[in-house]
């Protein structure tokens, strides 16, 4: 391999482990396993893949997560990723996510996006609510300023810059529940989109 390619492999490389991550990244759990997501320790009903069920009927693996109530570890209904979803948003144009969750218990969910980098944690304004209906749903949440609070004094491009842990959960605390999620996707900042559409728009018109 010629010098200059090597150079260009290597700066690819690191680029990528410090832009994590990445725009279009999806978490299908067609693997058979979790992906990376889990609850950060040890849990009496720790987030699960199940081969069947996802969105797409038989055969369409998701990922099971619950929550038993009361106390202590497994209480609250929450997963986190400090994997493939750590790093560097701002600069990955990642401001946006969007999955198919499925309530599959009896108590009505509102999701939200808990992100804790350098700056601080910040979690959805608004979180989804989700009925105890078991259909499988496709949402979005924004990770950006209109979209997320903080949660103490924090510096929110601070930690966009340098995102140690995403959570998806039901943020209100220990409740009985359980849920499916599949198909989680970095989005593109609207910016980008919007550039984007700009540029098919001109190159139509030419
Ligand atoms: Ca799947």
């Amino acid at each position: 391999m010629k010098r200059w390619m090597l150079g260009m492999v290597c700066t690819f490389a690191t680029g990528a482990a410090m832009a994590a991550p990445i725009v279009g990244q999806v978490n299908d759990f067609e693997d058979g396993t979790t992906q990376g997501w889990g609850v950060g320790g040890p849990s009496p009903n720790p987030p699960a893949n199940v081969a069947d069920g996802g969105p797409g009927g038989a055969g369409d693996a998701f990922l099971r997560f619950a929550s038993s109530g009361g106390s202590g570890a497994g209480s609250r209904l929450s997963i986190q990723n400090t994997t493939q979803w750590a790093g560097d948003y701002l600069a990955a144009g990642v401001n946006g996510i969007s999955f198919d969750i499925a309530n599959l218990g009896t108590t009505p969910l509102q999701i939200a996006l808990r992100i804790e980098g350098a700056g601080g944690a910040f979690s959805s304004l608004t979180p989804l609510a989700i009925p105890a209906d078991g259909q499988w749903r496709s949402v979005s949440l924004g990770i950006d300023d209109a979209s997320l609070s903080s949660v103490g004094p924090t510096d929110l491009n601070a930690t966009l810059s340098d995102v140690f842990r995403l959570r998806i959960e039901d943020g209100r605390g220990a409740l009985v529940a359980t849920a499916g999620i599949d198909n989680i996707r970095a989005l593109p900042e609207p910016g980008s989109l919007a550039l984007l559409s700009l540029a098919a728009l001109v190159l139509r018109r030419r």
